[in-house]
């Protein structure tokens, strides 16, 4: 039987033809549709009515213009995950950080170049838990005429992993904040918008299909849009060379299991080098907390040959249990920047501000909740207040009483971070941002607690690539880890889990004028105030220094 004749999904993702740099314009319409997964059928904020929503292409140094249009009835934002928003802070996205929302009837135009960065980036709803559903791909070509620093593949994809909720996600962070108690998990597991063919609730052949022909190669970009879990990601019998993270490119190396945490993206050059068959796709989670509540449904999806001799039976694979700590760190160890000649790591060597952010979770009182206290979590034992003014505006125009600057660079009472933790594990709270001038060079320090249970935090910095100089478990030890750092060729990226019990360290020069927030990638730590601000000074000149804002940014 022909291979045209499979009843399948297909799913090819053809790159456009993207000639010679210019502006390349897109209208994200954010509307309601109707999805049917798990039997029933929900309606779900979308943009252009797409789950996963549109890819963005366009090719390194491109001017890239977003007309947003909000038709839903839910207030908006989108964030460009990862593009660093040289001196166009205000079209970064977060909500009350740099814009106020679109709010429903309204539209605004972000504006921005793509500069210095080429691979896969994401972006996404940056309101309450909106990026559950509102989410798509950002696939950034070299400048014309400039190869890839691996071997040229035959094709493409996108592959989206995220997560499927039955109810409403605003419904599900609402009930917990009232009760204090964690939030309900999703209901399963998607690649690209599907459960795939294991899901019980479809037919066999349901879900992604990646059609491949036996000898050829395909890069794969994959992006971990989960709110909530880090991913494994395994195609059964095939092994995978990853060649790039969060649009930095890095040191090839073969492994058959990725670890993605939200908010990142990883590149992978997948050889069709197997006989000709079937093969399953999986993601599945990861957790090494036990006090953490998993979705424990596995997304699935096919790599599919297109020589296989109908009906081919699928291969499975060996999904890694939850708790496989040495599987992820294999792989997060295995990172090296490419620092090559054309693609650099410049590794900042002299460090301004040295800071050291303790982040975790806490218990503050709630006479209405269900224990009388409700969880929270912080940073340096500040449970970050959400502004009701953007912050870059109040920066920008001086508005006072909207946030301090006293944001701690410390931990105002050591305590042993991985331990138990100290008797009374309440916070304090507050729109605490850090000062940093103009090109300062900066080490910060992340350091998981082990209040209420030590658990992994996916840590994102907007704004600024960073570079992870150093890993550990335990806590940082600023007389003897430091001699353990790679300045070399560290792994340089934009979103990086701090394990579980345990530290990162992470460095980057503040070149990028405006406020830049920094927050566990974890939607529900994030909601619960795992999240604060640098604000960055303008240096000298136009150059170096934030422009005003565009005449339709939103108004609170
Ligand atoms: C979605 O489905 C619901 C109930 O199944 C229906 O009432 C509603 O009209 C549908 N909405 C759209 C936009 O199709
Ligand atoms: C985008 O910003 C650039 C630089 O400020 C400006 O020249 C251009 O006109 C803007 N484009 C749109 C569509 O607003
Ligand atoms: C959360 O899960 C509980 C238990 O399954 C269920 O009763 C509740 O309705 C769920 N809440 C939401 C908002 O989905
Ligand atoms: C997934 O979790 C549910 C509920 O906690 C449990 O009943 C089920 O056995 C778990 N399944 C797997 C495959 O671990
Ligand atoms: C809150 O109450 C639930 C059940 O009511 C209990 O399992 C849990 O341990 C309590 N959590 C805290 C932080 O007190
Ligand atoms: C805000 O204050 C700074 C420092 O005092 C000043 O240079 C700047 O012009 C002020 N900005 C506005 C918009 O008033
Ligand atoms: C910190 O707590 C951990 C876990 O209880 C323990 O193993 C370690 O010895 C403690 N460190 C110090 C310096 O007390
Ligand atoms: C955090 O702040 C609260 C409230 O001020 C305080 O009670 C607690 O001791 C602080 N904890 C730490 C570790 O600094
Ligand atoms: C912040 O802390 C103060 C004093 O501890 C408390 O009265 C207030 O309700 C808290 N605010 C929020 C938003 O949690
Ligand atoms: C930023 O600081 C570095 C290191 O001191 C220096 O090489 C670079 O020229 C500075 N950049 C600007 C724009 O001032
Ligand atoms: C600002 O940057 C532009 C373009 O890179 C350059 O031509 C110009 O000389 C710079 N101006 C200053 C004052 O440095
Ligand atoms: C939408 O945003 C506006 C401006 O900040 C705010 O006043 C309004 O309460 C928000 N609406 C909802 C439903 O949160
Ligand atoms: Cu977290």
């Amino acid at each position: 039987m022909k291979p045209a004749s499979w009843p399948l999904i297909f799913v090819f993702l053809l790159l456009p033809l993207l000639t010679e740099a210019r502006v390349r314009h897109y209208k994200f319409n954010v509307v309601q549709k109707n999805f049917t997964r798990l039997c029933s059928t929900k309606s779900i904020v979308t943009v252009n009515g797409k789950f996963p929503g549109p890819t963005l292409y366009a090719r390194e140094g491109d001017n890239v213009v977003v007309k947003v249009v909000n038709h839903a009835q839910y207030n908006v934002t989108i964030h460009w995950h990862g593009i660093r928003q040289l001196l166009t802070a205000w079209y970064d996205g977060p909500a009350y950080i740099t814009q106020c929302p679109i709010q429903p009837g309204q539209s605004f135009v972000y504006n921005f170049t793509i500069a210095g960065q080429r691979g896969t980036l994401l972006w996404h709803g940056h309101i309450n838990w909106l990026r559950a559903t509102v989410h798509g791909a950002i696939v950034i070509l070299p400048k014309l005429g400039v190869p890839y620093p691996f071997p040229t593949p035959d094709k493409e994809a996108v592959v989206v992993l995220a997560e499927w909720w039955k109810l409403d996600t605003e419904a599900v962070i609402n009930e917990a904040l009232k009760s204090g108690l964690a939030p309900n998990v999703s209901d399963a597991h998607t690649i690209n918008g599907h459960l795939g063919p294991v899901s019980g609730c479809s037919s066999a052949r349901d879900g992604f299909t990646l059609q491949v022909d036996s000898g050829k190669t395909y890069l794969l970009r994959l992006i971990n849009a989960a709110l909530n879990e880090d991913l494994f990601f395994k195609i059964a019998g095939h092994r995978m060379t990853v060649v790039e993270v969060d649009a930095s490119y890095v040191k090839p190396f073969t492994t058959d299991t990725l670890l993605i945490t939200p908010g990142q993206t990883t590149n992978v050059l997948l050889s069709a080098d197997q006989g000709a068959g079937r093969y399953l796709v999986t993601a599945s989670p990861f957790v090494d907390s036990p006090l953490v509540a998993v979705d424990n449904r596995t997304g699935t999806a096919t790599v599919q040959y297109a020589n296989a001799v109908f009906p081919a039976a699928l291969t499975a694979a060996a999904i890694p249990p939850q708790n496989s700590t040495p599987v992820a760190s294999s792989f997060t160890d295995s990172l090296r920047s490419l620092n090559s000649k054309q693609y650099p790591a410049y590794v900042p060597a002299v460090v301004d501000h040295s800071l050291l952010f303790t982040v975790g979770l806490g218990v503050n009182p709630c006479p209405s909740c269900v224990n009388g206290s409700r969880v929270v979590a912080d940073m340096n034992n500040v449970t970050f207040t959400m502004p009701t003014t953007a912050l870059l505006q109040a920066h920008y125009f001086n508005f006072s009483g909207v946030f301090t600057e006293d944001f701690p660079g410390q931990p105002l009472i050591p305590f042993n971070y991985t331990g138990s933790g100290p008797s009374n594990p309440g916070t304090m709270n507050g729109t605490r941002l850090y000062r940093l001038p103009y090109n300062a060079s900066v080490q910060l320090v992340l350091q998981d607690t082990g209040i209420i249970g030590p658990e992994s935090h996916p840590v994102h910095l907007h704004g600024y690539n960073f570079f992870v100089v150093g890993r550990g478990s335990g806590n940082y030890d600023p007389t003897t880890s430091p001699s353990k750092f790679n300045l070399v060729d560290p792994v340089e990226r934009n979103t990086m889990a701090v394990p579980g019990g345990g530290w990162i360290a992470i460095r980057f020069r503040a070149d990028n004028p405006g406020v830049w927030f920094l927050h566990c990638h974890f939607e529900v730590h994030t909601t619960w105030g795992l999240k604060m601000a640098f604000v960055v000074d303008d240096g000298n000149g136009p150059n170096e220094s934030l422009p005003p804002p565009p005449k339709d940014l939103p108004a609170c």
